[in-house]
């Protein structure tokens, strides 16, 4: 096992490493900006290293300064958390070069899967099923022009660098292909200095599943269910819940089994997340995540499987000990991301809290690195922290979800929880039945301005 881990990360997620490691009896390193002085996880560490200043590229990002702080501090080993660092091969591959074990996948298997084109080929070659598209980038108008003759109408040009939705362009039919190539190519070169391009058949109301995944690099894998991430804005998720409410135990357990089969071939090594959209009965890989996701709660809640424990295990070269019968669902488990921001206009809100009281009681967990009286940087991402609620079904789980909103304070800034609390009263939310545009067609018809618990 390692000496020494050292956090390159912040807020809840540099928490939730830490409690692992204390588990584990491993010591930890937390690594902060000077905006971060008084953030929980530099308290809560057993050492401290400033690594520069607020900008994130000059300090979460700041590769030599993390070197020199594994150095000062004699840690063996790195987490990433998610952002920042987190599928950086090169990081991955600089650790390594200077004898420092990079706790996520093989850097080989990162740079894979950071190129969407390769990505899509691999899953094909594993026997995942991928949409319909191209089997290469298209470098000629005429090439797309072809190759959507074969795809069909509506198609979606998007980057080979992207993912996360930027450079995404939807093409309705042939007479707007071109100009959807001329702004994809154009984003994808200002956004990755890569303008390659590919083209899928484009879904147009899908549902957004992806599976959680564990391997110990050497054949041995298993899949820990779903999640089902439908309810976002802007590409941004906002609530993740587990099982999928769409899904039947035959077509969980056969996804499933196909994505742990296709990750022993693969020799896949630590967490991961197969991402699918879902329509009409049937799923479509689209991106492989190979980090530690935000919404992994929702997986723990259901399986009581501490995946940050067990990816550091996997990562120090321990075999998976779990298999997959060991691996039993039970009830399920909602998550909502709670962000210092307006529930309407989504304006960032960053300043000082002034009170804080979060939600307790059976089945309630509240993952989060802010406390009474602290004041959040304007400088990061504008996540509070996550609200995780489980219950025996969807049912309790929704109303244990309803009670903990009501109970949640924090005063001083502005959050999103009255979003939730107004979601958690929609007739369709209830029932389960959306998909990913579902939320932003309730903002713009006004649905957080008509609610009752705003007022
Ligand atoms: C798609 C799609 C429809 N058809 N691909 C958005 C981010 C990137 N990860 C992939 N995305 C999408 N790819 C095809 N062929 C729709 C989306 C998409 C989306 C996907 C998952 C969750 C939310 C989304 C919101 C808008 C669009």
């Amino acid at each position: 096992m390692f000496d020494k881990i050292l956090i390159a990360n912040r807020g809840e997620v540099a928490l939730r490493i830490l409690r692992a490691c204390k588990e584990l009896g491993i010591p930890s390193v937390a690594v902060h900006s000077t905006a971060d002085e008084d953030a929980m996880h530099v308290r809560l560490a057993d050492e401290s290293v400033c690594i520069g200043p607020p900008a994130a590229r000059d300090s979460y990002l700041n590769v030599p300064a993390l070197l020199s702080a594994c150095e000062i501090t004699g840690a063996d080993a790195v987490h990433p958390g998610y952002g920042f660092l987190s599928e950086n091969a090169r990081f991955a591959e600089i650790l390594h070069e200077h004898d420092i074990h990079f706790i996520g996948p093989k850097p080989a298997h990162i740079r894979l899967m950071g190129d969407k084109i390769e990505a899509r080929r691999t899953a094909k070659r594993l026997g995942i099923p991928v949409v319909p598209g191209s089997e290469n980038g298209v470098s000629s108008d005429q090439e797309a022009a072809s190759l959507a003759q074969s795809i069909g109408f509506p198609l979606l040009v998007k980057a080979a660098a992207g993912g996360g939705g930027r450079g995404m362009k939807v093409a309705h039919a042939a007479e707007e292909l071109p100009a959807a190539l001329a702004l994809a190519r154009a984003e994808a070169k200002a956004a990755f200095g890569d303008d390659t391009l590919y083209l899928e058949k484009y879904l147009a109301r899908p549902r957004h599943i992806e599976i959680q995944v564990l391997g110990d690099g050497r054949g041995g894998a298993i899949h820990l269910g779903e999640r089902d991430c439908s309810l976002q804005r802007r590409y941004q998720k906002v609530w993740e819940e587990g099982p999928c409410p769409a899904l039947n135990d035959e077509a969980r357990d056969a996804i499933g089994e196909t994505v742990a089969k296709a990750m022993r071939e693969f020799q896949y090594l630590g967490v991961g997340t197969v991402e699918f959209l879902h329509e009409d009965g049937k799923f479509y890989f689209i991106e492989m995540n190979t980090r530690i996701q935000v919404e992994h709660p929702v997986t723990e809640m259901i399986t009581d499987i501490d995946l940050v424990l067990e990816q550091i295990r996997v990562a120090a070269g321990g075999e998976l000990e779990l298999a997959q019968r060991d691996v039993k669902f039970h009830g399920h488990a909602i998550e909502c991301r709670i962000n210092a921001e307006n529930p309407v206009s989504f304006r960032p809100s960053p300043g000082k809290i002034v009170h804080y009281h979060p939600p307790g009681g059976l089945g309630v967990r509240v993952d989060s690195a802010v406390y009474h009286g602290y004041t959040i940087p304007p400088y990061y991402d504008s996540l509070v922290g996550k609200l995780i609620v489980h219950g025996k079904t969807r049912g309790e789980c929704l109303m244990r979800l309803k009670r903990a909103l009501d109970e949640f304070v924090i005063d001083g800034i502005e959050t999103t929880l009255p979003l939730f609390r107004a979601l958690v009263r929609e007739k369709d939310i209830i029932d389960g039945d959306y998909h990913i545009r579902w939320l932003e067609e309730f903002l713009a018809r006004g649905g957080m301005e008509t609610s009752m618990p705003l007022a």
